[in-house]
């Protein structure tokens, strides 16, 4: 986290305004903003997780690192999204319903789009049948899905029964993504691929689209249905 110090404590401790500040000013500096994310924002999560965990940080504290974080990242995902050539795919994206944490798929979201994706981010707490509309109004190469708690991984195993119940399962690859999550299990609910970071999640994300070209060449690119 060398030279991040005042982004890590300010996203730490909640800090908006300086959070905002000192990420303005390393862009200014000319800092890749991959950078920026790397160094201060994640490390500052990462240790507002353990200390949630160790029982130093409650609810409050989180709410108001996650509020910082995602005010310095809003001032990043432009910048990520100019960087895409082009367009490499579509993603739907969702934090699964019950689960209202997004900063994880927030900073998906700006890598997809950094490295040329369109994005359908519908939020967090997204039922699986708001996940299949949005499917069948774009005809999005991927669907994408995170959860960070325990009790809600079950919803994306609901939200894949529900593309299979509208019959679009074979139509879109789904990715799936969270902290509590492992490829076993991404495996055990039948979803295409796992990844465990931003990074690898445009990696996979390339490669799924590889394959649903192969899956389905007289089929690219797919057009809205209804
Ligand atoms: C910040 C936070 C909150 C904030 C969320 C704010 C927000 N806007 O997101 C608030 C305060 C709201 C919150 C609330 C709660 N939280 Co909370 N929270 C966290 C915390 C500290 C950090 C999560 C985070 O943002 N990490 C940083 C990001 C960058 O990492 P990430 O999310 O893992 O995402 C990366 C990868 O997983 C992956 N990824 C993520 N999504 C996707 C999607 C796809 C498609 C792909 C490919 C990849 C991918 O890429 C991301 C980027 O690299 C974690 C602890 C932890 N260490 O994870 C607890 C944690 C997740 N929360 C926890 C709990 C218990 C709760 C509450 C129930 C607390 C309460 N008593 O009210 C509520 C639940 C609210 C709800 N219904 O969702 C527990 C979950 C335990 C469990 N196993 O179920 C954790 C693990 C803390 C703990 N150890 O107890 N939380």
């Amino acid at each position: 986290m060398s030279g991040f110090g005042e982004l890590y404590e300010a996203v730490l401790g909640g800090n908006k305004q300086v959070a905002v500040e000192s990420t303005q000013r390393a862009l200014d500096d000319g800092v890749d903003p991959q950078i920026i994310i790397d160094n201060g924002m994640i490390p500052a999560m990462a240790e507002a997780g353990r200390r949630f965990e160790n029982e130093e940080f409650y609810v409050p504290e989180l709410l108001l690192a996650a509020r910082a974080m995602k005010a310095a990242l809003a001032l990043i995902r432009p910048l990520l999204a100019e960087g895409g050539a082009d367009r490499a795919g579509s993603v739907v994206l969702g934090t699964v319903k019950g689960d209202l944490h997004d900063i994880g798929k927030n900073l998906v979201a700006a890598m997809l789009e950094g490295a040329g994706f369109e994005v359908i981010d519908l939020g967090t707490d997204v039922e699986p049948e708001r996940f299949v509309e949005v499917l069948k109004e774009t005809g999005a190469d991927i669907l994408g899905l995170s959860a960070l708690l325990t009790v809600t991984k079950p919803a994306m195993k609901d939200t894949i029964d529900a593309l299979e119940e509208a019959g679009i399962r074979d139509e879109v690859k789904v990715m799936v993504g969270g902290a509590p999550l492992t490829a076993g299990y991404a495996d055990e609910i039948q979803a295409d691929a796992f990844a465990d970071n931003a990074s690898s999640a445009v990696r996979v994300a390339q490669e799924l689209v590889a394959d649903l070209a192969r899956d389905q060449p007289g089929n690219r690119p797919r057009q809205p249905v209804g």
